[in-house]
């Protein structure tokens, strides 16, 4: 039997092994069955449950090399980070990640809490169901999690240490490919553009000298930002719901970066979901879509300055006015990654199955269209999304072309 005190990427039963020599999670003689069971673009996931099933736990892997490219060579300590990210999730925004159990720095996986009560809530979203909490408990998540590991609250040089501490050069790298620079210019060739809407997106995307001019300035932004500790992959397929909870999972983005990268990407992620509602004409589904993105904004900006009135402690930082210059900044940055977000999940590597499910193929046309100029004017405009209400008008203004 394998000893696990030199790395190897595990098999189900390598991992049904691990897990009772790591943990007393299970009786020793359970019978155990593991499935692996993840579908995201980076690691394994094996499900781990007593056959008499009433226990379960999660195991996650990384690989040398990407999920969805053994091309993309990466070191397998991702895991850390991840794992940190999650503890440290848990503490600031309690009941809103997964516990944590075991970090191992040897095999390079983490076992964590089962939440195969709840959803993926991408896949939730694709059969158009919806969730009344969502907004208040993802504005909570994001708000607890990014402002207290910001200088306008933590002791500068603790928050110095975490900057190092969380450097994240590997998959920061990843964005900085896939998010900034390849959908702009297919540089690394391995943009698989849609066919009918091919010449559109040359012309619109490639070719637009002022779009990739402000994709540049937001990269640099990206790379030089170290405003706060970041999700850094707050999409759909990284956050776990039931009616009544939301979990984020799948922190091993995280970095010190901008704000508006993690507000940024919900508000994308939420805008797929309402397209692909619409493109199958689910006007209620639709329209609770609208509301919830509305709501993430206008959460977000109440709690944000509810969190500083009561948390700030840098002095200039008090200063009459600065709150509302800063969350200015972050409503920014969020409108331009937002725009980004939808961009590079029609155009580049990584798509989501929001669109690329749409079967019909005139209703998959226009559905990234929509996607593609509400994108463009997220980024060119993103000084003058404030408020909910502004980025829902400028949503509707574009479907109704
Ligand atoms: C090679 S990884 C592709 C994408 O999957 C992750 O979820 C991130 O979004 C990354 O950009
Ligand atoms: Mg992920």
């Amino acid at each position: 039997m394998a000893k696990f005190d030199e790395y190897f990427l595990m098999e189900n039963e390598d991992v049904i092994h691990y897990v009772k020599e790591k943990t007393s999670f299970f009786n020793e003689n359970s019978a155990l069955l593991c499935d692996e069971i993840g579908d995201g673009n980076l690691n394994y996931v094996y499900r781990v449950v007593d056959q008499a099933g009433d226990k379960s736990v999660i195991v996650k892997q990384a690989g040398d090399t990407a999920r969805i490219s053994d091309a993309i060579k990466l070191s397998t300590n991702r895991i850390k980070i991840e794992s940190d990210i999650l503890i440290l999730h848990g503490k600031l925004a309690k009941g809103h990640a997964p516990e944590v159990y075991l970090y191992d720095n040897v095999m390079n996986c983490c076992i964590m809490e089962d939440l195969s009560d709840h959803t993926i809530l991408r896949e939730a979203l694709l059969q158009f169901e919806t969730f009344p909490k969502l907004a208040d408990h993802i504005s909570t998540f994001m708000v607890q999690t990014l402002l207290p590991t910001t200088d306008v609250v933590m002791d500068h040089q603790e928050k110095k240490v975490n900057v190092k501490e969380y450097m994240n050069p590997e998959l920061c790298d990843i964005s900085e490919e896939l998010v900034y620079t390849e959908p702009f210019n297919d540089y690394n060739q391995r943009n698989e553009l849609f066919e009918p809407n091919k010449e559109w997106i040359v012309t619109e995307i490639y070719r637009d000298d002022v779009l990739r001019l402000e994709a540049a300035k937001l990269k640099f932004e990206f790379m030089n930002h170290a405003q706060a500790l970041i999700h850094g992959d707050l999409h759909t397929g990284s956050l776990f719901v039931t009616k009544e909870s939301t979990k984020v999972i799948d922190p091993e983005f995280g970095f010190y970066g901008p704000i508006g990268y993690d507000v940024g990407n919900i508000i994308a992620n939420l805008t797929f979901a309402l397209i692909h509602g619409d493109a199958y004409g689910k006007e209620p589904f639709v329209d609770w879509a609208e509301n919830t993105i509305m709501e993430v904004v206008d959460l977000f900006n109440k709690k944000f300055t509810a969190f500083w009135d009561e948390h700030v402690t840098d002095e200039m930082a008090k200063e009459t006015g600065f709150k509302e210059w800063y969350l200015d900044r972050v409503l920014s940055d969020s409108a331009g990654v937002a725009g980004l977000e939808m961009i590079r999940r029609i155009v580049g590597l990584a798509k989501v199955k929001d669109i690329t499910s749409i079967e019909m193929e005139a209703e998959r046309i226009r559905a990234e269209r929509i996607c593609l100029t509400l994108a463009k004017r997220f980024i060119k405009d993103r000084d003058t999304f404030r408020t909910g209400k502004d980025f829902i008008t400028a949503l509707k203004e574009v479907m109704k072309k």
